[in-house]
C-alpha cells in the first residue's frame, strides 16, 4: 500500500467513525410535510393534503399557492397540547410564502382539528395528528 492509498484509507475510516459518532449524538432530524393552502374557485379552499401525521420533530410547512389570504387556526386539540402563539398562524398573502410549524413540546399526542378563519365556513379545514 503507498503512502497516498494509506492516508486514503485512514481518512475514510475517520468519515466512518464521525458518521456513527453522529448518529449517536443528534437526534434523528424530523420530517418536513408540506401542506398546501389551495383556492380550488373563487368560493372554494382547501389545505392538500387535510389530514396529516406528525410525529415529535417533525415540522410542518404550509404554503400558500393561491390568491386569496390563509391562515391556520386550531380549534380543538388534546387537553396535553398548549399551543399558545401556534394557536392562530399569521395570513399568508402572497403565492410562495409559507409558515413552519415545528411540533415540538406544545403539541400533545392526538387529533389537533383547525381551520382557516375567513374560509371555515367554505370547508377549508384540516386534521393534524401527532404521534409520540
Ligand atoms: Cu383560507
Amino acid at each position: 500500500m503507498s503512502g497516498k492509498s494509506l492516508l486514503a484509507a485512514l481518512a475514510l475510516v475517520s468519515v466512518t467513525l464521525g458518521t456513527v459518532a453522529w448518529t449517536r449524538n443528534a437526534p434523528p432530524p424530523g420530517k418536513l410535510i408540506v401542506v398546501k393552502m389551495v383556492d380550488v374557485s373563487a368560493t372554494q379552499f382547501k389545505f392538500e393534503p387535510a389530514a396529516i401525521v406528525a410525529n415529535a420533530g417533525d415540522t410542518v410547512r404550509f404554503e400558500q399557492t393561491g390568491a386569496m389570504p390563509h391562515n391556520v387556526d386550531f380549534r380543538e386539540v388534546p387537553p396535553s397540547s398548549k399551543l399558545g402563539e401556534a394557536k392562530t398562524g399569521p395570513f399568508l398573502a402572497a403565492a410562495g410564502e409559507k409558515y413552519d410549524l415545528v411540533i415540538d413540546g406544545r403539541f400533545g399526542a392526538g387529533l389537533h382539528n383547525f381551520t382557516c378563519t375567513p374560509h371555515e365556513a367554505l370547508g377549508m379545514k384540516g386534521t393534524l395528528t401527532v404521534k409520540k
